[in-house]
């Protein structure tokens, strides 16, 4: 495979040229398996880090440069990993930092999990035997530690202990299925952003663990207010938007609207046709499961949704036999029981009470039954 090393840069003139003749000495010589390539993404520099690639390129076939205008690390691997795909036929592509706070001997490691499989692979400051600097002042250390463990925790992803970092490896088709989503992410914010849709897709995702060293020379880009800002402003944005948007969020909707239906055939029934308010509520509930039901196939679980009358009619007849205890014996049998005891007066009470336990009843049923079983007919019942 075609396996090309970005490297971007801004002012890193003191640590290209040595860290780029470690690659070339040390590392690429001992890969028998793959064709190794470097290419720089340097935003012109203003201390002539370019000029320095120029001259290594007359040295070593295998470097490409390419410049362009500042807009920030993320700016810089888009058009990067652009360019390796486009213009070097790049099959993987490394993410490794200039300023030898990566350590290259752990890019063998890497590619031998793209070579089982993974489709990308990140470097884990964290767990397994990496670390992060011990001279890293408190303050610095907290929150590399904590924000990981905040994105971790907040996107329920535990298994992936680096969020933050920018040593990976990943296949082509990884960065072609997310790119268009990742040009708006400029900065230092592009780590997490993409990861997540990495995730989100279910690409298949390893970790090697190595030891972060600081940058002996050179000046940090990052500004730590800033980026701790954008970190948490992704990470709950993001996990909101999944929730509302989410099939959560789609059943709340649903639920919600056959609730209406449920209340207002209840409230016509008993006040204008002088019904009794248990049988006008399962009548009411009844077109409530039935707008559920359709709602949830055509929406909520359109990926899952039936594709034959008989199948539609067969998960229908389930559907309603699966809502009909928590209506019938919970939510009706509490209106029945308050207006047997103490009058129809205030019938639409009971209603709402009854409605919370059958809230209560459904939100144990799809986690004890429902969600456990993960089947695509069962999980539409939500009434
Ligand atoms: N092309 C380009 N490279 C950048 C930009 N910002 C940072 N970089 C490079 O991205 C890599 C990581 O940046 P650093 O400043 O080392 O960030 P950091 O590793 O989080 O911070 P330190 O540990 O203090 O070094 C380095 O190789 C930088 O030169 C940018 O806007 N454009
Ligand atoms: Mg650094």
């Amino acid at each position: 495979m075609k396996v090309v090393v970005i490297i971007p840069t801004y002012n890193e003139k003191g640590n290209i040229d040595r860290l780029i003749q470690i690659l070339e000495e040390e590392i690429f010589s001992s890969i028998k398996n793959h064709e190794m390539y470097i290419l720089v993404a340097d935003d012109n520099s203003p201390d002539g880090t370019a000029e320095v690639v120029k001259k290594l390129m007359e040295k070593y076939k295998n470097i490409e440069l390419n410049s362009g205008e500042k807009k920030g690390l993320g700016a810089a691997y888009v058009r990067a990993m652009t360019y390796a795909i486009e213009t070097m036929q790049a099959d993987v592509m490394f993410e490794f930092d200039a300023d030898l706070s990566h350590d290259p001997k752990k890019i063998p490691a890497f590619l031998q999990k793209i070579d089982e499989g993974y489709d990308m692979v990140i470097g884990n400051r964290y767990s397994d035997g990496g670390s992060i600097p011990q001279n890293w002042p408190p303050a610095r250390k907290a929150f590399s530690i904590v924000a990981n463990l905040f994105v971790r925790i907040v996107f329920l992803r535990l298994t992936i202990h680096d969020w933050t970092g920018g040593f990976r490896a990943l296949k082509k088709e990884v960065f072609l299925k997310e790119k268009n989503e990742l040009e708006k992410y400029n900065g230092y914010i592009f780590q997490i952003s993409f990861l997540h849709k990495v995730v989100r897709d279910g690409f298949r995702i390893g970790e090697v663990p190595f030891s972060f060293t600081d940058r002996t020379l050179g000046r940090s880009k990052i500004a730590p207010a800033g980026y701790i800002f954008d970190v948490l402003k992704f990470v709950i944005v993001t996990r909101i938007k999944e929730i509302i948007f989410g099939k959560f969020g789609k059943f709340l909707v649903v639920g919600g609207f056959g609730f209406i239906i449920n209340a207002m055939t209840l409230r016509v029934l008993v006040e204008y046709i002088d019904w009794h308010p248990a049988p006008a509520n399962l009548v009411g509930a009844a077109f409530a499961i039935f707008s559920n039901y359709n709602f949830n196939n055509i929406w909520t679980f359109r990926e899952r949704r039936s594709r034959t009358l008989g199948m539609y009619l067969f998960r229908m007849i389930e559907f309603y036999a699966s809502s009909s205890f928590g209506v019938v014996v919970i939510q009706t049998g509490t209106i029945f029981l308050g207006t047997a005891l103490l009058g129809k007066e205030f019938y639409f009470i009971y209603f709402l009470i009854g409605t919370s336990f059958l809230l209560l009843w459904n939100f144990t049923m799809y986690n004890r039954v429902i969600w456990r079983k993960k089947s695509a007919s069962q999980v539409q019942y939500c009434y």
